[in-house]
């Protein structure tokens, strides 16, 4: 199934100033057409709940929804993708479940597990922390620009750059080879979420270009 989106907006109430249904509004009215639902402490009844929120709200903008680790969750409200991390189910096995109805999305911590999730099915990887993130201190420290480069020697599907990506930084991940971005607070955090989001499309739209030109890279 094609990656048709660069930005994967993954969520965290815990940074949102508002309700997180009114935070994903935002940034889907500026111009994110891809959320990974990423709240990992809710109550299963809970999760469903505003998984159907923001499947409703997702499907009026034609934006793409996936859903953290639970495969039933995704399943149940007819999600676009199942994210994967490396405690979660197999990528094989959740293939072997939702077979190619369902894009899966996988954060590997190291090259082997960024290789194993390709063989096995995976739609696309997400990798980091690059930099420095308030948002995952539990990952340990950051992995730095030379480490994605050596996924991307090794991997044909996707990468998203994640961990401490913001505005400035963009350009440094995607001309490392990320086909696109993951974030959260960039985006959650900031004061007007729809105008943060329309900038950073804009700006990765900006270098996508300017790599096509220069490179002759096409996606
Ligand atoms: N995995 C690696 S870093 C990260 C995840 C989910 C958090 C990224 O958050 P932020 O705020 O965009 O740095």
């Amino acid at each position: 199934m094609p990656v048709d989106f660069k930005l994967y907006l993954i969520t965290d109430r815990k940074q949102t100033a508002m309700p997180l249904p009114q935070a994903v509004q935002l940034a889907l009215e500026g111009g994110v057409r891809c959320i990974q639902l990423r709240e990992k402490d809710l109550a299963i009844r809970d999760l469903l709940g505003l998984s159907q929120e923001l499947r409703a709200m997702t499907r009026e903008f034609g934006a793409k929804l996936f859903i953290n680790d639970q495969v039933d969750i995704a399943v149940a409200v007819g999600a676009d993708g199942v994210h994967l991390g490396h405690q979660s189910m197999p990528t094989k096995a959740v293939r072997g479940v939702v077979g190619r109805t369902m894009m899966i999305g996988v954060s590997p911590h190291t090259l082997d597990e960024a290789c194993t999730a390709q063989e096995e099915g995976a739609d696309f990887v997400t990798f980091g922390p690059i930099y420095e993130t308030p948002s995952k201190a539990m990952t340990g420290p950051p992995v730095g620009l030379d480490a994605l480069k050596d996924v991307k020697k090794a991997m044909d599907i996707p990468i998203f750059a994640l961990g401490g990506i913001h505005g400035r930084n963009i350009g440094h991940v995607l001309w490392a080879g990320a086909y696109g971005v993951g974030m959260i607070s960039a985006i959650f955090c900031a004061e007007d979420i729809q105008k943060r989001a329309k900038n950073i499309n804009e700006m990765i739209q900006i270098v996508d270009r300017s790599i096509c030109v220069q490179c002759g890279r096409r996606d």
